[in-house]
């Protein structure tokens, strides 16, 4: 493979059942041109996988990891212990608090191990995070980020010439 092609980013999810909701990580960074591998890896169920699959990761080329998961959410907190890599944690809706649960559990990490938590559900956020980070030494991403933040400022002057009351 060659280093284009490889990938950049991991993102890792709790459980198959949460794909559909950390999609929105693999839209920014495919919007953006940004290589990513995906693996489910569950922090309780799992947790030997989730530490071969974290340690490996930095010399695998990997430089920023998205994880999203719900309920008791540990999966980030799991990551962040075991590598240096930054952390980009998603809680995640799904049961009956409604994600408030994996909100408190992601983003309420101890002194030292810290994660970067994105809203509930917010995983284009988390996409699109990683990518400024990666953009801290790729000035081509600077530029797409630059036209990003245009795009959306023109979507509300355009929202502003069409609203009507
Ligand atoms: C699923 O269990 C959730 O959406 C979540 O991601 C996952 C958490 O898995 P464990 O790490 O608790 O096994 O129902």
């Amino acid at each position: 493979m060659s280093d284009k092609n490889r990938p950049v980013v991991g993102i890792l999810m709790g459980s198959a059942s949460d794909k559909e909701k950390m999609r929105g990580s693999a839209d920014a960074l495919k919007r953006f041109g940004v290589e990513y591998e995906v693996a489910v890896l569950s922090a309780h169920r799992v947790p030997d996988k989730v530490i071969s699959f974290v340690r490996g990761a930095r010399e695998r080329g990997l430089k920023v990891l998205i994880a999203g998961a719900g309920w008791a959410a540990h999966l980030a907190g799991a990551v962040a212990a075991n590598t240096t890599l930054p952390v980009i944690g998603v809680p995640l809706s799904g049961s009956p608090m409604g994600g408030e649960d994996a909100l408190l559990a992601t983003v309420m990490m101890p002194k030292g191990i810290p994660v970067a938590t994105v809203g509930v559900d917010n995983s284009f956020n988390a996409g699109l995070l990683a990518i400024q980070i990666l953009s801290i030494s790729d000035t081509n991403l600077t530029v797409k980020l630059d036209e990003h933040r245009h795009e959306q400022a023109e979507a509300i002057d355009r929202a502003n010439t069409e609203i009507d009351l």
